[in-house]
């Protein structure tokens, strides 16, 4: 099923003859309206009409977060406030939230690419909703909402928090997708087995997850809590928010929405592009944006992409799920590590469960790694020696995936902290003294 089917299965040549189109007159629009590209273009000689081919957006500098903060609040702005219907901010954990405008036509093409990729999971005018993120300055539930009230879906805004709340109405509406984090929806579900709900009873079928990384080891895990069909769905604030790409139903790779969105893969250090198949940072560059238009803008996320055709007849590229923020790597005695790599350790050891937390500290010149994790039975708590053993085998397990030493603590079922958005299961206490 599509949405734009016209559009999702353009053919490839018409498909960048319309980018490279786009992306001249986004070029030209940033110039004539935002001083700063204005200026930024004028000190790298660039122009509309020097660009050619799509691969001449390289010579374009790139956009960062720096960039948008800098000019905070609506330094970035191509339009006047007059003309802006709508202000999302994503929180940032330290300092002033990078803030964006949207004008009415950002609104609709914004509902039209969540739309597409609602309709490309499977969610169609028959299923009910809940929105499980919270409602506000974060992007994640009013998108969902739009694109899904656009294909004719019930939607349920409860928005995040009160646990017991949003199961009672899973329960009593029906509701037969969900749209959450994909940590949210775990302890979802763990509360309504500890509510002593008939979770089979439930009608989810499907989840429109996304906002946050999950390995498909943790996939399989929500979709057991809950026995959905789990789908990723990708976006961020300063682009748009979620719509970027998702999933379709065959889950090999998240669609873009090309037409709107043109993806680059570039080496983080050197940002020479990767070829295709090769993991490297996304640079995304917004291509009908009015609000807030962004050149080449540097993601931190580290992902690659796959032109080939997929089974579902979509011609937009996939990229794959992310593997981490460039920025969230952790750089432990010298080794690279990403917390998905730990979480696909962790999650597929039976005895342990699926939620976990990572401190990093510095002990003399030295990092430490030490990895908390939850054991399913706790009466193992009282078995010194089962214990030990079931501690040798997860640090043994990591050290073999990692290539370094991890301290492993077992802690008690349900004693580690739950999240309601996007989980924060690293603690870097390096430079905190701690
Ligand atoms: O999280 C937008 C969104 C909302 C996407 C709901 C999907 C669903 P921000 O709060 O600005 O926007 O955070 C953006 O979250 O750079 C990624 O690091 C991460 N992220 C978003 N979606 C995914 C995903 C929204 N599916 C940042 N997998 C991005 C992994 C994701 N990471």
């Amino acid at each position: 099923m599509f949405f734009q089917k016209e559009i999702e299965t353009m053919n490839r040549k018409d498909l960048e003859a319309l980018q490279l189109e786009r992306l001249k007159r986004i070029v030209q629009y940033c110039y004539d309206n935002v001083p700063f590209y204005h200026q930024r273009l004028t000190e790298a000689k660039v122009t509309a009409d020097k660009i050619r081919t799509l691969s001449d957006i390289q010579y374009i500098p790139p956009t960062t977060k720096a960039d948008i903060r800098d000019t905070y609040p609506f330094g970035l702005f191509a339009k006047p406030l007059k003309d802006m219907v709508r202000i999302h901010a994503s929180s940032g954990t330290t300092g002033k939230p990078t803030v964006v405008g949207y004008t009415r036509n950002d609104l609709d093409m914004w509902s039209d690419v969540v739309a597409r990729l609602c309709v490309a999971a499977g969610a169609t005018d028959e299923d009910i909703v809940q929105i499980s993120f919270g409602y506000g300055l974060f992007t994640g539930a009013l998108g969902l909402h739009y694109g899904l009230e656009k294909i004719g879906a019930t939607v349920i805004p409860v928005s995040s928090g009160n646990t017991e709340k949003q199961v009672m109405l899973l329960n009593d509406f029906g509701v037969t997708a969900l749209v959450s984090t994909p940590s949210y929806a775990l302890y979802m579900s763990e509360v309504a087995r500890e509510k002593g709900y008939d979770v089979d009873q439930f009608k989810l079928r499907l989840g429109l997850f996304g906002s946050e990384g999950c390995t498909p080891e943790m996939r399989s895990q929500v979709e057991k809590g809950f026995h959905l069909f789990a789908t990723d769905n990708y976006g961020m604030s300063e682009l748009i928010g979620p719509g970027v790409s998702g999933e379709c139903e065959y889950r090999d790779g998240l669609h873009f929405a090309e037409d709107h969105f043109l993806p680059e893969v570039v080496d983080p250090n050197t940002l020479e592009h990767k070829q295709e198949g090769e993991i490297g940072e996304l640079i995304v560059t917004t291509l009908t944006k009015e609000g807030i238009p962004l050149l080449r803008y540097r993601t931190k996320d580290l992902t690659r992409l796959n032109y080939s055709p997929c089974k579902c007849g979509r011609t937009h590229v996939r990229m794959d799920k992310v593997m981490g923020r460039s920025d969230d790597m952790l750089k432990i005695r010298g080794v690279n590590v990403f917390p998905s790599q730990i979480e696909s350790v962790l999650v597929s050891m039976p005895q342990i469960g699926a939620h976990y937390q990572l401190i990093v500290r510095r002990e003399g010149f030295s990092d430490t790694l030490e990895v908390k994790v939850e054991l399913v039975d706790s009466s193992l708590l009282d078995k010194f020696e089962a214990l030990e053993n079931l501690q040798k085998k997860v640090a043994g397990n990591l050290r073999t995936v990692l290539g370094i030493q991890a301290k492993v603590t077992l802690c008690e079922p349900k004693s580690l902290e739950r999240f309601q958005g996007k989980a924060q299961r690293i603690v870097d206490l390096r430079n905190t003294g701690k």
